[in-house]
């Protein structure tokens, strides 16, 4: 670790002195456990570290979806459940937190972003239509496809290269949307899925300029813009400091303008906006809203609480705000780029740039002797939690699934193993040991020996497959 000159999270702020801006009330104990036991924790869990218990993780970066740490306002707001089965209060102010900070005009609330996703795609989509989106995320695509479309990538190909330093790598290439709208034409052509950041990208970001280009585009043909906006917040941060224009403008203002190029939008509030449990849909279009709204409680409950309890909905309501905090934002994004600046000051492969909510392992540099087959980032998440108990997410191969049409894998560019930092729970000294520990995979790389999958469920097959090591 000598001769390391890295950036404090200040300096990276341009200020002298810089913290989280928030102080720890409650704690909950970590436990550390034997490299015995992560063995046969491995092994119980067929190297899926989804099937891990949580018990036996000791820093938990699988996911930063429902767990982040509320603040003692949200928790004081959870006292204040309107647990009323129609109307309850609660449900009005997170319709209004919606409109202010996203500016839709119509809300639909549900469990969590899976169950927007469903609404939307059951709405709008029709069998033999054709879905374009920045990159394909897992649940988005899956219920895209159960409604009867083809989902087509048209994400910028400097998206698909770890190495490549495109500020936003994010953006739709325009010319590929439009190659799409000229061969199946814009009549089969419900919605553009947009999504920022890009989650299996990396976290990467979308540009102002690019959202104002595919809505200018997409209302030449009368195709919607609809808006994945689930971490929307870090997108804002990172247009303030790459997009020129935008320097010194507050998050929300940001936020506002993107929202603005879209006609509605999808959410899993488990993210951007602090809470465990909670998901939304909104759209301008009144006919929309009202099919949208008759389908809610079909699936989720009635139109005011769709599957969130009063409780839920008022801490989703105050997590709303504190997510567009400037102080709050730089924070977060300023702890993940800590993190990847340490291993790229060790020579680690990770996507790069750094984006908005984790660390991504180029697993593909990191086992160059491991052919995708054997499933090197599943292989490198595994070895993770073997050597620290640290938990991680595979992101390739396994979670591509299968070609519907042909049923064989896909085989995605990037395999990458995604260390994912919950907003508000860990420290920088957590950071540390992450960096760490990596580190020491990285240093022991090529006994790595790869896995074959023992069991493959029908959906989404990361969250329950098995694998064995060759
Ligand atoms: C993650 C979580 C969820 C998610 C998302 C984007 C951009 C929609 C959703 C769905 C949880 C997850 C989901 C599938 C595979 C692994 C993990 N992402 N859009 O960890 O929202 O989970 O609330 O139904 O990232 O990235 P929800």
């Amino acid at each position: 670790m000598t001769g390391r000159s890295l950036h404090t999270m200040g300096q990276q702020h341009d200020r002298r002195s810089w913290a989280e801006p928030w102080k720890i009330k409650m704690v909950e104990p970590l436990r550390m456990t034997t490299r015995e036991q992560r063995e046969a924790a491995l092994r119980e869990a067929g190297h899926n570290t989804f099937l891990l218990r949580s018990e036996d993780v000791y820093i938990d970066l699988l996911t930063d979806s429902g767990t982040s740490a509320m603040s003692d306002r949200q928790w004081a707001g959870m006292m204040l459940g309107d647990e009323a089965y129609a109307g309850s209060r609660n449900y009005y102010r997170l319709e209004a937190a919606i409109q202010r900070f996203y500016g839709y005009r119509y809300i639909v609330p549900t469990h969590q972003g899976r169950g927007a996703e469903h609404l939307i795609s059951q709405t709008l989509i029709k069998p033999g239509d054709h879905v374009p989106g920045n990159m394909y995320f897992t649940t988005t695509r899956l219920h895209q496809e159960l409604a009867g479309a083809t989902f087509h990538d048209v994400i910028i190909d400097e998206a698909h290269d770890p190495q490549d330093l495109h500020p936003f790598k994010g953006n739709v290439d325009l010319a590929k949307l439009a190659a799409l709208i000229d061969e199946v034409g814009a009549e089969k052509i419900p919605y553009v899925s947009l999504a920022g950041t890009v989650n299996m990208a990396g976290g990467q970001p979308v540009s102002m300029a690019n959202v104002r280009a595919v809505k200018e585009l997409c209302d030449r043909h009368g195709i919607r813009v609809l808006l994945d906006a689930t971490r929307m917040v870090e997108n804002a941060l990172f247009i303030a400091e790459r997009e020129e224009g935008y320097a010194g403008r507050s998050i929300a203002e940001i936020l506002l303008e993107f929202c603005s190029y879209t006609d509605g939008a999808w959410m899993s509030a488990k993210k951007d906006h602090l809470v465990n449990i909670g998901g939304w849909l909104a759209v301008n279009d009144q006919t929309v809203f009202e099919e949208l709204r008759n389908l809610v409680v079909v699936y989720e409950g009635l139109h005011t609480y769709g599957g969130m309890a009063g409780r839920d909905m008022e801490a989703l309501a105050i997590g709303i705000e504190e997510a567009v905090q400037d102080d709050h934002v730089r924070s977060r994004v300023g702890q993940v780029r800590y993190l990847g600046e340490l291993l790229t000051e060790w020579d680690i492969p990770i996507v790069q740039p750094v984006g908005g909510h984790a660390i991504f392992l180029d697993a593909r540099r990191f086992y160059p002797h491991l052919a995708q087959d054997l499933f090197p980032a599943q292989t490198l998440a595994a070895e993770l939690y073997l050597d620290s108990g640290i938990r991680s997410m595979e992101r390739g191969i396994a979670s591509a699934g299968r070609n519907p049409v042909t049923g064989d894998h896909n085989r995605p560019k990037l395999e990458l193993t995604r260390l994912t930092i919950p907003r508000r729970v860990y420290t920088q000294a957590h950071m540390d040991v992450v960096a760490e520990s990596v580190k020491a995979c990285y240093d022991s790389r090529e006994s790595a020996r790869g896995l074959v999958m023992r069991y493959e469920p029908k959906y989404l097959r990361f969250f329950q497959a098995r694998f064995d090591p060759l």
